[in-house]
């Protein structure tokens, strides 16, 4: 089975990650990683953190010559801001108080954490909570696109709204997904039609101004996808279900819907389903996918649509902020500041990508074997023939 575990502080020396059941060759390049890695960092209101850093990878397994070779990945990411905490991050010696939190903000998970730990400094808690995390994320999700690419299976996303600002999700339904992700990635705030960055940008200005920070909904697609991912036969097997789990892992979602979502609850079932045509030359289809892609816990054929909803980030700048105790005094405080991003949406975005290419990838080597992907590959194809035939 493809699994990774990641590891790393956000100001420790560096983010890693081992990813285990990668096949065998595959070509991948450091520079294709970096291209993600690149994608994650960008986003209008981002904080200081992302001018000190530019994330790129070392392999230091499991590659060879370009190649993989079926064992274990090993990623790296250097933190460059590491050299400005080394002794608040010190793997040895005396412990300090220098950047010490002893003020929890809400919404974050600094309380909860100190608790449960057993932490009076709760930069203990968010050094790891904190969503530099996803960098590792992002990097696993990149080889996971190699190999879904590599059959024809195409990631992307865009941003909806950011706070109060919302894309015209009319005008949106004439754009194809990839017509919508090319405009997204010229844009500043990855939206669909960049003509509307400016407005989006002066509303982010004026939230900074005022020491706010924002949330966001965005839009994961998947397309060119084989029928039958996933399962009926056990809850844990259902593909909506892990697609929704991966999704719903990334700091700040609050909310995962697939197609239509909860949309669909205030309709008809007449009005709420996708009916089902077939021809020849193409076998079973849809001409609408209220379903985002996924019926029965398992994909459909048609895209997969997931859509998430991101809540501001805990971290205000505000004057009067939000209310918080000193762990230790127990006496009220304005909530602890540190450096951090307005918004993050246009990365989060970017994250969910990888999410949703890593649950797929694992599907895919779980249907159709995994150890040489040259194989793996010929029974891809066929399976689909299989698909288009039946
Ligand atoms: C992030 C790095 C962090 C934050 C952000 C995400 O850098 P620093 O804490 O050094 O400024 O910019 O994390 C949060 C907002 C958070 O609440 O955890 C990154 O690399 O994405």
């Amino acid at each position: 089975m493809l699994r990774f575990l990641n590891a790393g502080e956000s100001h420790g020396p560096a983010l890693t990650a081992i990813v285990e059941g990668y096949p065998s060759n595959v070509k991948v390049s450091s520079d294709r990683i970096n291209y993600e890695l690149s994608r994650r960092q960008k986003g209008y209101g981002r904080g200081g953190r992302m001018k000190i850093e530019k994330d790129t990878v070392e392999i230091l397994s499991g590659v060879r010559f370009g190649i993989t070779l079926g064992s274990p990945i090993t990623l790296m990411i250097r933190n460059k801001d590491w050299e400005n905490w080394i002794d608040i991050m010190a793997v040895e010696g005396e412990p300090t108080d220098k950047r010490q939190i002893l003020e929890p903000r809400p919404g974050h998970a600094d309380l909860v954490g100190g608790i449960k730990y057993g932490f009076y400094d709760l930069r203990n808690v968010l050094e790891r909570a904190s969503a530099r995390e996803t960098t590792t994320r992002v990097a696993v999700g990149a080889l996971c696109k190699i190999l879904l690419e590599d059959v024809g299976i195409k990631i992307g996303s865009y941003v909806l709204s950011i706070g109060e600002k919302k894309v015209d999700t009319d005008k949106l339904k004439s754009l194809t997904f990839e017509e919508r992700f090319e405009n997204a990635e010229k844009s500043e705030v990855r939206i669909p039609f960049p003509e509307n960055d400016q407005e989006f940008k002066e509303y982010i200005d004026k939230m900074k101004e005022e020491g706010e920070s924002l949330g966001g909904v965005f839009e994961v697609y998947a397309l060119n996808v084989p029928m039958g991912l996933g399962s009926y036969s056990q809850w844990d097997k259902r593909l909506d279900g892990k697609i929704a789990q991966a999704v719903m892992s990334i700091q700040a979602i609050k909310g995962v819907e697939i197609g239509d979502g909860f949309s669909l609850a205030y309709t008809t079932g007449y009005n709420a389903h996708d009916d089902i045509f077939w021809e020849k030359e193409r076998g079973f289809y849809r001409k609408t996918n209220r379903a985002g892609g996924l019926e029965g816990g398992m994909t459909n054929g048609e895209p997969i649509v997931v859509r998430a909803a991101m809540k501001p980030i805990p971290t205000l700048m505000r004057q009067k902020s939000l209310k918080s105790v000193n762990i230790k005094t127990k006496e009220p405080f304005d909530a602890a500041k540190e450096r951090s991003d307005i918004t993050a949406v246009p990365a989060a975005a970017v994250v969910a990508e990888s999410m949703l290419a890593f649950v797929l990838a694992r599907e895919i080597l779980e249907k159709f074997g995994n150890d040489n992907w040259l194989e793996i590959k010929e029974r891809i194809e066929k399976y689909r023939q299989y698909v288009r035939e039946f």
